[in-house]
């Protein structure tokens, strides 16, 4: 089985739900690895490239609301890039059906998840889906220096003119 790194975070509603702890030790059954972790307060920006593949479903203005916390008044999600044998299928499982009425029961998505009345699907995580959309994912989220193992190729870039926060 190849070793694969996946992309998870745990949205708005998981974080006013208090279910950060409970997902993370769900996660940890799957003896896979964390190798990065960070809260991100999500950007119309941020939210619009991470969904894009979206931007022509009837749900996708429900949709940025929701990411960008909006609908939860919590205007931040946390972010996990997981590594290990199957990682992908394996964090998949135990999150279950996109549609939380269709996850098995004991999934994360069924035991929390609802669907509101517009019709969208508050089901607090996302998970990657493949291969490439891993990659896409942690690569829009991360930057290589945040991540423990370099995963993917990255070069030094150096700016002109470049500002940084540093701290005081
Ligand atoms: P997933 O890969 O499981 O995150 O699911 P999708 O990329 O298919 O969907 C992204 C998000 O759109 C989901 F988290 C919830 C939302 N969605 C709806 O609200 N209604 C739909 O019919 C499909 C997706």
């Amino acid at each position: 089985m190849p070793n694969t790194k996946t992309f998870i975070l745990i949205k708005p509603d998981g974080l006013s739900k208090s279910l950060t702890g409970n997902i993370l030790t769900r996660f940890s059954e799957t003896r896979l690895e964390i190798i990065g972790a960070k809260m991100v307060k999500v950007t119309k920006e941020l939210a619009e490239k991470h969904y894009e593949m979206h931007k022509d479903k009837p749900f996708y203005p429900k949709l940025l609301e929701y990411i960008t916390g909006k609908l939860h008044k919590r205007h931040k999600v946390m972010a996990l890039v997981y590594h290990g044998e199957n990682a992908i299928e394996k964090i998949r499982e135990i999150c279950g059906n996109t549609n939380p009425e269709e996850a098995e029961p004991e999934s994360i998505r069924g035991q929390y998840g609802r669907i509101l009345t517009s019709g969208l699907f508050e089901n607090v995580v996302h998970t990657s889906d493949s291969i490439e959309s891993a990659e896409r994912e942690i690569k829009l989220w991360f930057e290589p220096h945040e991540i423990i193992y370099d995963i993917y190729p990255y070069k030094e870039k150096v700016f002109k003119n470049y500002k940084k926060l540093v701290w005081k």
